[in-house]
């Protein structure tokens, strides 16, 4: 049984044995599964036609802060202080079922010609689902995977592992910590601000404009730094704002 079905039918299982004395509350969260959601799709797993595989390019990219910012940045900036138009795409090729594919990312910053490239995928956590997983749940305070440097967001397509950045054709990073993921809009699609935390937030969906898609990427080092957000020494930050599924 795929691990998030079996996941369900255990939190329904627990369900039922507590009785109603249990509030859906104290379930653990479950990132396919958001309480109070009022569209239900069917998992990926679940459809006879479902390949797995994924062909998507990424456009309109952007960079958060630079290359060399001193210490003390702020590589998420919500408030799209820091955010350069790059040229270049992401390209995704994956295999979702297998756990394999390529992720490539060519762009032009200021200093050079810049390639990430994801080397192998690796799973950190079990919602990442071996590396790479499509329709779930991600980040905000409660969606049951991932951090909350983010608002909550459906990703359609995620993936995580290591790899390596150039620089000009010479090694930047290697072995480095990337993540990439396609969600629901996090950012406004004029001003590029991400409205997160939301004050007065009054729904349960997460602080998303499901009218828009886009990209987020980025490269860390495993070195962590805590003047630094997020706390690492190096955290190249990217995100995209046209996605074409291929
Ligand atoms: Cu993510």
């Amino acid at each position: 049984m795929p691990r998030f079905l079996a996941a369900a039918v255990a939190t329904a299982g627990a369900a039922v044995w507590l009785g109603s004395a249990a509030p859906a509350a104290q379930q653990a969260p479950n990132p396919r599964q958001q309480p109070g959601a009022t569209v239900h799709i069917f998992a990926p797993e679940q459809h006879d036609l479902y390949d797995g595989h994924f062909i998507m390019s990424a456009n309109r990219i952007h960079l958060i802060g630079g290359l060399n910012d001193p210490e003390g940045w702020d590589h998420l900036d919500n408030d799209a202080k820091t955010v350069r138009p790059v040229s270049g795409t992401a390209e995704i090729d994956v295999d979702e079922i297998k756990n394999t594919g390529t992720f490539e990312a060519r762009l032009k910053i200021p200093e050079g010609d810049l390639v990430l490239t994801m080397d192998r995928w690796n799973e950190f956590s079990p919602c990442q689902n071996g590396g790479i997983v499509a329709y779930i749940h991600e980040h905000g305070t409660d969606s049951g995977c991932g951090d909350n440097n983010w608002p909550k967001t459906v990703g359609f397509l995620a993936g995580w592992g290591f790899g390596h950045a150039t620089l000009n054709g010479k090694p930047l990073y290697q072995d480095y910590e990337m993540h990439f993921m396609v969600t629901q809009g996090l950012r406004d699609r004029k001003t590029l601000r991400v409205n997160y935390p939301l004050a007065g937030k009054m729904l349960p969906g997460g602080e998303t404009n499901p009218a828009t898609q886009q990209i987020d990427f980025y490269i860390r080092s495993p070195q962590p730094n805590a003047k630094n957000r997020p706390a690492r020494q190096v955290f190249l930050h990217f995100f995209g704002m046209e996605i074409t599924w291929k």
